[in-house]
């Protein structure tokens, strides 16, 4: 019989940012078999455990399948059946009368980490409403090196490990784990397995580092200054790339002078890291050409993200590694829609000025609303009130720092909808919920708008619960609703052939081919320079009193030394789930069961804490409950706990447990990054004791 198999292609989607195209059996409606496709372009075959999962997504018992109206106190877990027509008139006259009371901009549109197309119908719904303020989590997530990588070389340095590099540094990254921004990994373990050598820079040891010529394991939060150790070694020891510097750099000798003060040797003492080992790393770094940094979220996640991702652009830069194969490239998108045309920018003029963080004084280019600012707007009506939102693909009460704040932001709006699969923490919260169509479940197209060079076609292979609708289709027909019939379509699908439109392509076509590349061109720079203010590589940053920047990447130490708090707590991705997502899918469930704070077993006897005790982990924000896992993967003084953890299990309300087990109880927004708005998410004192 299994000749009589049929194998569909598509490519994998919202259980990360996708990426690997996959082959599936779909019987009577449902999906029975997935497995990777050997042809697959980013993939060739691979798959991890939450693509095999996938589909248990679709047939969850528990699954959203109608639109919810609250009854009773928000919260209270009750809720009515409504119709769609129903639902999307609620959220509409919801959304016209806050826009007359306080105008469109007191409305905010939310989205987690970008899924698919949704993200950019819903900018375009939120431009088309009139309202500036798109809430994203780009604060901590990808804004940070885009935004850097934008000022100081005009583009956003991806490391490209599509051609062969002599060298890849993993700065802050788990690549085998969390396939970072759909980066995924089989692609760099190929050429490792050839000789590719490694730099593995992370307070824990991962399963990379196991294979590094020299692993890096820093105290949570040194990036910064690590960065600078490097470059100092780098030009000390003249093992740049002199002819580039000469050509096409601009500050080189004010580098030069600053990073004087970023020895190894006072550099070791910031980052633990020993002072030959920094040396030697540099060196590596500096004589393998090309060589590709390949940066997480370590970089990001700590309020000075502006400087450690200049930090590494001034390394790429350095070493001659930009925009080279095999090196951090600007990668030319594929003959598709330009971003702007399709959420139409053109209809906000002013959005630069209005949108909430243009008030905080963030620096420019940060298009979505940090988090922290929205809370802001709603709790203490700064810069203006906002007072309505809607929400997908999100679950701000487990994303969010400080979650005890988000949840009195979630509390304190009039009006909150949210579109999920799952009733989540955050659904419980919404005066309507609506029921989302999900990956496998219809068209879309995956990595648009991710600056990678390319797209990939996600077919649906089976059709959706009847009530379940794709998100393209709600923010389609909601705009039908709220912004009136001209900018909408009788059929959402007409907003996946305008991206291709430009292609010459159908999505049908588009399908058929799998995927769509940009050209391969490098050295760009060239023929027309960077695009920068100078056209060079902008070490110091020519414009910096305007932005009110300092012009050379700088680190700025925590704080002394806070005597009731003497860990670092940090955390990492857990390979099993998606942020909150997911912990109702049983077979990844029963992989990773409960939340577990990894400790090193000489900090375990220091504190009397046995392998599987339920531990309280604290810092000045909070206290949380996590289960203790030994490991002498991370260093002695490094707490590396468990995030995105709420209970599916637990009751509704309050809820599902959302507090007990939450980092984000850890965190807060007291201090955050100028430019970005950027919370510490990593790299926070904290002390850990037996429950
Ligand atoms: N402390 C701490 N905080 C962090 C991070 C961290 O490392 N540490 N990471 C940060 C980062 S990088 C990011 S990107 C954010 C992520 O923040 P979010 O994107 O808000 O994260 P998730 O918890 O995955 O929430 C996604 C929700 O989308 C739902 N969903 C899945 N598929 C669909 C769909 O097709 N349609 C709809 N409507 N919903 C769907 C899921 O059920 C889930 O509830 O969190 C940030 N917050
Ligand atoms: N399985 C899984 N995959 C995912 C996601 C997920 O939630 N789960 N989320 C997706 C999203 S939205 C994103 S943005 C990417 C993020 O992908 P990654 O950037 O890989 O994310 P993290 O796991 O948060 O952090 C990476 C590494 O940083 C290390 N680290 C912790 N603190 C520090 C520090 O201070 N300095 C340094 N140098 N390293 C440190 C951690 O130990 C970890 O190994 O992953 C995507 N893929
Ligand atoms: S690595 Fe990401 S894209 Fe690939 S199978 Fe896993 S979840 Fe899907
Ligand atoms: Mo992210």
């Amino acid at each position: 019989m299994t000749d009589s198999i049929h194998w569909m292609k598509t490519h994998c989607g919202r259980m990360d940012h996708g990426g690997c195209a996959l082959l599936v059996v779909v019987k009577d409606n449902k999906i029975t078999e997935i497995k990777g496709d050997p042809d697959g372009y980013l993939n060739k075959g691979y798959i991890c455990h939450k693509g095999r999962a996938s589909a248990e997504r679709l047939n969850h018992p528990q699954r959203l399948l109608h639109p919810l109206k609250r009854r009773g106190i928000r919260g209270a877990g009750k809720w009515d059946e409504i119709s769609w027509p129903r639902a999307l008139s609620i959220i509409r006259d919801n959304f016209n009368r806050i826009k007359q009371q306080h105008g469109a901009r007191a409305v905010a549109f939310c989205q987690g980490m970008p899924k698919g197309l949704d993200h950019f119908v819903l900018i375009r719904l939120a431009n088309i409403f009139g309202s500036p303020n798109v809430v994203a989590v780009q604060d901590v997530c990808h804004a940070p090196r885009e935004i850097s990588g934008f000022h100081t070389c005009g583009f956003y340095p991806v490391a490209d490990f599509h051609h062969n590099s002599r060298l890849a540094i993993l700065w802050g990254s788990n690549i085998t784990g969390t396939n970072e921004e759909g980066l995924i990994c089989r692609r760099l373990l190929d050429q490792v397995k050839q000789g590719t050598e490694l730099i593995v820079i992370d307070p824990r040891r991962t399963s990379l580092a196991h294979r590094a010529k020299h692993w890096l394991q820093l105290k949570p939060g040194s990036d910064t200054a690590l960065a600078l150790a490097f470059l100092h070694v780098i030009i000390e020891e003249g093992l740049y790339d002199q002819r580039f510097v000469a050509e096409w750099t601009h500050g080189f000798e004010a580098l030069a002078e600053h990073v004087k003060a970023y020895s190894p040797e006072t550099v070791s003492e910031i980052s633990w890291v020993p002072t030959d080992t920094i040396r030697s790393a540099a060196r590596s770094y500096a004589a393998a050409r090309p060589a590709a940094i390949g940066w997480g979220n370590a970089i990001e996640q700590n309020r000075h993200a502006f400087d450690t991702a200049r930090a590494l652009v001034c390394l790429m830069a350095l070493c001659g590694n930009l925009d080279v194969p095999g090196g951090n490239i600007q990668a030319s998108e594929p003959d598709v829609l330009g971003l702007g045309r399709f959420v139409r920018a053109d209809l906000v003029p002013d959005k630069k000025t209005e949108m909430i963080h243009a008030y905080q004084g963030t620096v420019r280019g940060l298009m979505t609303v940090p988090p922290s600012y929205l809370k802001k707007a709603i709790l203490d009506d700064i810069p203006y009130p906002v007072r309505g939102a809607y929400m997908q693909c999100t679950n701000p009460l487990l994303g969010y720092a400080d979650s005890r704040r988000t949840c009195d932001a979630l509390k304190k709006l009039e009006f909150l909808a949210v579109a999920d699969i799952f009733m989540t923490p955050t659904a419980a919260m919404a005066d309507i919920v609506l029921p989302a169509a999900t990956h496998f479940e219809f068209d879309d197209i995956g990595h648009y708008g991710l600056g990678h060079g390319y797209i990939l076609a996600r077919p649906k292979v089976v059709d959706p619960p009847a009530d379940c609708w794709p998100d393209i289709k709600i923010l389609n027909e909601l705009g039908k609703a709220l912004t009136g019939e001209d900018d909408w379509y009788d059929d959402y699908h007409t907003l996946l052939e305008n991206v291709l439109e430009p292609a010459g392509m159908s999505y049908d076509a588009f399908t058929r081919q799998g995927y769509l590349k940009g050209p391969e061109n490098f050295r760009k720079y060239d023929i027309g320079g960077f695009r920068t203010p100078t056209g060079k590589v902008e070490l110091a940053l020519s414009r910096a009193e305007k932005l009110k920047v300092s012009p050379l990447p700088r680190f700025i130490a925590a704080p002394t030394q806070d005597p009731d708090f003497p860990l670092v707590l940090t955390s990492a991705k857990d390979p099993y789930f998606l942020h909150s997502s997911y912990r109702w899918v049983e077979s990844l469930r029963a992989r990773s069961a409960e939340p577990v704070a990894r400790i090193h077993p000489q900090t375990a006897a220091r504190y009397s804490i046995r392998d599987g005790s339920a531990v309280y982990v604290e810092t000045r924000a909070g206290s949380i409950t996590q289960v203790a896992r030994l490991s002498d993967d991370v260093h002695p003084d490094v707490v590396c706990a468990a995030y995105g953890w709420w209970f599916p299990e637990d009751k509704i309300s309050p809820q599902f447990d959302w507090q007990t087990a939450n980092y984000n109880m850890l965190t807060t927004t007291e201090n955050l990054g100028k430019e970005f708005g950027t919370p510490n998410l990593k790299g926070i004192p904290c002390r850990i004791r037996r429950k």
